[in-house]
């Protein structure tokens, strides 16, 4: 990206168009930046309880516990949560705190929850964490299969690559998703397979191909290690009743993969985050393996990774399963690292991965953990378990740019993080491309950066080798380690950067390290250069109970992130998803009750919690999906992590988020409205209620049961104009400040609430119509543009749908061409795509 400064705390986001992997993309998140870098919400001094301190309180405390902790109960009683939001510089001081000098392996990530699994598959079958393609290998292909990855709204900038491939070449798309995606709704062939299937499917293709003769021997003569009785122990399975799939369609697949070679074979979170998640993965690279497509342009199994630096923690050591520099565990390596750290100690072996470290610190083993860029009391599986152990951990240090977060209610010490425009160091993407982040704000009040938090601490405990000048120093560092009594046994190595001064480590260019076909020149990273095929069978998916009897999928949606402490920021991005969402197939819906519109409660063994209800035949049946993105600080219900149990992958520990056992019931309100204020309001004591960001201020949806007027206290002050119906149950408020409008209230017990946006476009007016704001509506209504579908030009529904129809437009091209929409990011463009009119099938 390049961001340039327009003032004090804004700037100009755009594409960088040099830079090798976007080449001047951004998805919507990112052309949207800009409305997030102001301090709204920041965390600006260290506070201890409540109070604010000062940078040297803090960290003497922090020091001071974590030390006094260890003298006590040993180097495991305290542990590193850490974050593929953290820049290289930062994990790597982290790690090297944690493993070199306390002396356990307690420091994992939220990566944990993200690709695990892909880097668990990844040592099983190449003998190091690498992944052997390049997004360049997307122009080269003529198939491309999507498994488990809405790329669309998750990868938007590799999607736009692939619609890029797709008109220049004719490549092929197919999707694995078991939900009719945007991403599924644009391929060529969507196999809406069962929840983890997946295993079944792959096993059945590399059968086709074997008992085709589609294998490509001599490759596997050179290059694969197969262990004995892997063909024979390959499962003959009945594919498509396991999958759920119709033979045809399995055929077809079968049939594309047979027909072009040059396959690239993208996977993200419906892979990794399941129970046999490890497996998935293998299953895939298994099959590029015994084919022979991998290290050739435009062939191979790629996973693709969510966080902007989760490769670089797992190059660094960020993963309680590594050491460090792609290192393992042996007597040898950890000797090696200890005498590189110069360390006085070094830890025993691999240390808790997340999950293990929650439950240690509910069950009283861990007493001191420091969180780092990460909001575990919602982002971790059964999250009501999560914050159980946090209450239950005697010290709890949490490293946040933002001030209240659902974790940070659990903390002792809250130390203020620089954000996104202030940080400086390094990131590596899926492509194993290393990239400045260069800061272009000031650190703001005391914010300062990660890795000086953790340098100072390591500095009060008493250890020698944190007394970094900068990200330079601390990149030189990693840099040579890479290389250290690296006799090319790991691909790993950047130690040619080890010597990199400040000024270069400034002005450095994005590098790739490992090339673009890693495995080329030197083989693969096992004793005799050779990768493995792994015996991977599916495993028979446990049925339903009485009390759960649907399958519950959780995942993203496209202009939120995660726990939206910045896209909830950003009043064009909070446009596209104002609600969580309960997606439901209509037959489900029937039989469960539930309507379109209405409120519904899902819940699991681990909890409950209520979402809007939108009732889609793109969900299979008996299936539910619900987003990941809602909080305690923006909602009172639409808590998906509460749901998924921590059932989790026997080899890689990774969660299986994705297919948890539910349930499903309507909730009907005795009263739903609407709150529009200009501050953030407190939160409704209701039993469902979300809050976000508009333009002039916050729109608060609420629902209940019981007496609604508790609302109106949490209005702020001002001149009231109220029309009051208690028999009907009608609430209408507006309060005026200074002839401005300042909040309004909307409650009903029947149908009726106005349209939101012209109300919400009234607030801070000083010509706010008090009687039109009363009835909800102008005297004389614009046209109604619809829900925003391109939230670069702010274009609704209604404007694309009388686009099309009065200009007779056919392509997603011509609405561009038209009305801009869809011409910035593309994010929406699957989206316009599904308003065209069918295309007329020509019978010859
Ligand atoms: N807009 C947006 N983009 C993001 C993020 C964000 O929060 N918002 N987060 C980033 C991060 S950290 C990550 S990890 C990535 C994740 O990116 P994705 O993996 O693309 O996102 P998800 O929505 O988690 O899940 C992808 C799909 O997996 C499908 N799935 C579920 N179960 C199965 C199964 O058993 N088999 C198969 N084949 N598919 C299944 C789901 O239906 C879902 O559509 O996105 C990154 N990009
Ligand atoms: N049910 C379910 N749960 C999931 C998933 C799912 O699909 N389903 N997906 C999982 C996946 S793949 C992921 S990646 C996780 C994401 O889950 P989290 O990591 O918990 O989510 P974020 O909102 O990204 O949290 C990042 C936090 O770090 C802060 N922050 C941002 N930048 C910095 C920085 O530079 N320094 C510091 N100190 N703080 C910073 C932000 O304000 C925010 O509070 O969720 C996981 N949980
Ligand atoms: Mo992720």
């Amino acid at each position: 990206m390049v961001a340039t400064p327009t003032g004090d705390r804004t700037a100009t986001i755009a594409g960088d168009p040099d830079h090798p992997a976007n080449r001047g993309k951004l998805c919507s998140k990112g052309t949207h930046l800009g409305e997030t870098i102001g301090l709204e919400g920041r965390l600006l001094h260290p506070m201890i309880g409540s109070k604010p301190t000062d940078w040297d309180t803090a960290l003497d405390l922090v020091a001071t516990r974590f030390a006094a902790t260890i003298a006590e109960y040993g180097p495991d009683s305290v542990a590193f949560y850490a974050s593929g939001q953290m820049l290289t510089e930062d994990y790597y001081v982290a790690n090297k705190l944690m493993k070199g000098f306390i002396g356990t392996a307690n420091i994992d990530t939220n990566s944990r929850l993200c690709m695990a699994s892909a880097v668990a598959a990844h040592v099983r079958a190449f003998g190091e964490d690498i992944v052997p393609c390049s997004y360049d290998d997307l122009d080269a292909a003529d198939l491309i299969i999507l498994v488990g990855s809405n790329t669309a709204w998750c990868h938007p900038v590799i999607w736009q690559r692939i619609e890029a491939a797709r008109a220049a070449r004719g490549t092929k798309l197919v999707v694995i998703d078991p939900r009719r995606t945007e991403t599924a709704d644009c391929a060529d062939l969507h196999l809406a397979i069962a929840p983890d299937s997946d295993v079944a499917l792959f096993n059945g293709l590399l059968a086709e191909m074997q008992a085709t003769w589609r294998l490509d021997g001599l490759y596997m003569a050179n290059h694969v290690a197969t262990p004995d009785d892997f063909w024979k122990g390959l499962q003959k399975l009945d594919v498509a009743r396991l999958c759920g799939i119709s033979a045809e369609d399995l055929q077809s697949f079968y049939d594309l993969f047979a027909d072009n070679p040059r396959t690239i074979t993208l996977f993200s979170q419906g892979v990794n985050q399941s129970t046999s998640g490890t497996d998935k993965a293998n299953a895939i690279i298994n099959l590029h393996l015994a084919t022979g497509r991998i290290g050739k342009p435009g062939a191979g199994p790629f996973s693709i990774t969510g966080q902007p630096n989760a490769m670089g923690g797992r190059e660094v050591g960020g993963l309680a399963s590594m050491l460090a520099a792609h290192m393992g565990f042996s007597d040898t390596e950890r000797d090696r690292a200890q005498r590189f750290w110069r360390s006085p100690t070094i830890c025993p072996g691999p240390g808790l991965k997340a999950v293990d470290m929650f439950e240690a610190m509910a069950k009283g083993r861990i007493k001191a953990v420091w969180i780092m860029a990460t909001n575990p009391a919602v982002s971790m599986p059964d999250a009501r378990m999560a914050r159980v152990a946090l209450a239950n951990c005697p010290f709890v240090v949490v490293s946040d740019c933002i001030g209240s977060t659902d974790t940070g209610l659990y903390a002792q010490v809250k130390l203020p993080a620089l954000a996104w425009g202030e940080k400086d160091g390094t990131v590596t993407n899926s492509e194993r491309r290393v990239s400045r982040q260069r800061a272009f704000l000031a650190p703001p009040a005391e914010a300062r950066a990660d890795w000086w938090a953790i340098a100072q601490v390591a500095r009060r405990m008493g250890f020698e080798g944190f007394d970094f000048a900068g990200p330079a120093a601390i990149f030189r560092e990693f840099a040579a380690q890479t290389g250290f009594e690296n006799d090319g046994a790991r691909l790993l190595d950047i130690s040619a950067q080890a010597a990199i001064s400040d000024a270069d480590y400034a002005t450095m260019m994005p590098f790739q390290w490992g090339g673009s076909s890693p495995f080329a020149r030197r083989g693969f990273s096992t004793p005799d250069g050779k990768a493995r095929l792994v015996a991977v069978r599916h495993a028979a998916r446990e049925d339903g109970t009485r009390a759960y009897p649907l399958r519950l999928n959780t995942g993203r949606y496209r202009d939120q992130w995660h726990t939206m402490t910045r896209t909830g920021l950003s009043p064009t991005l909070s446009q596209h998803r104002r609600e969580p969402l309960v997606e439901v197939h209509p037959d489900t819906a029937q039989s469960y009750g539930l309507a379109e519109g209405g409120l519904a409660r899902v819940m699991t063994a681990h909890g409950s919690s209520i979402f809007r209800v939108a009732v889609t035949p793109a969900q299979r049946r008996r299936e539910l999906f619900v987003p990941i993105h809602w909080t305690d600080q923006t909602s009172g219900g639409g808590r998906a992590g509460t749901l998924p149990g921590d059932d989790r992958d026997p080899v890689s520990g990774q969660p299986g988020f994705k297919n948890s056992a539910a349930g499903i019931a309507p909730y009907k309100p005795e009263w739903t409205g609407f709150m529009i204020t200009r501050d953030r309001p407190a939160a409704p004591d209701c039993a469902y209620w979300t809050a976000i960001r508009t333009a002039r201020g916050w729109l608060t949806e609420v629902a209940g049961r019981g007496d609604a007027a508790g609302l109106i206290a949490l209005l702020p002050a001002g001149a009231r104009a109220e029309m009051i119906d208690t028999r009907r149950g009608v609430i209408r408020l507006a309060v005026m400040r200074d002839g401005r409008l300042e909040a309004a209230l909307f409650v009903s017990r029947g149908p009726g609430l106005p349209p939101r946006d012209w109300l919400a476009a009234q607030l801070g007016a000083s010509d706010a119509p008090v009687t039109e704001v009363l009835a909800g509506r102008p005297a004389n209504p614009a046209p109604d543009r619809g829900p925003i579908i391109c939230v670069c030009f702010d274009i609704g529904l209604n404007t694309i749908l009388a686009a099309i129809a009065d200009r007779a437009l056919v392509s997603v091209e011509a609405v561009g061409a038209a009305i801009n929409a869809g011409t910035n990011c593309g994010s929406c463009r699957p989206a316009i795509a599904k308003l065209l009119p069918a295309k007329e099938i020509v019978h010859v």
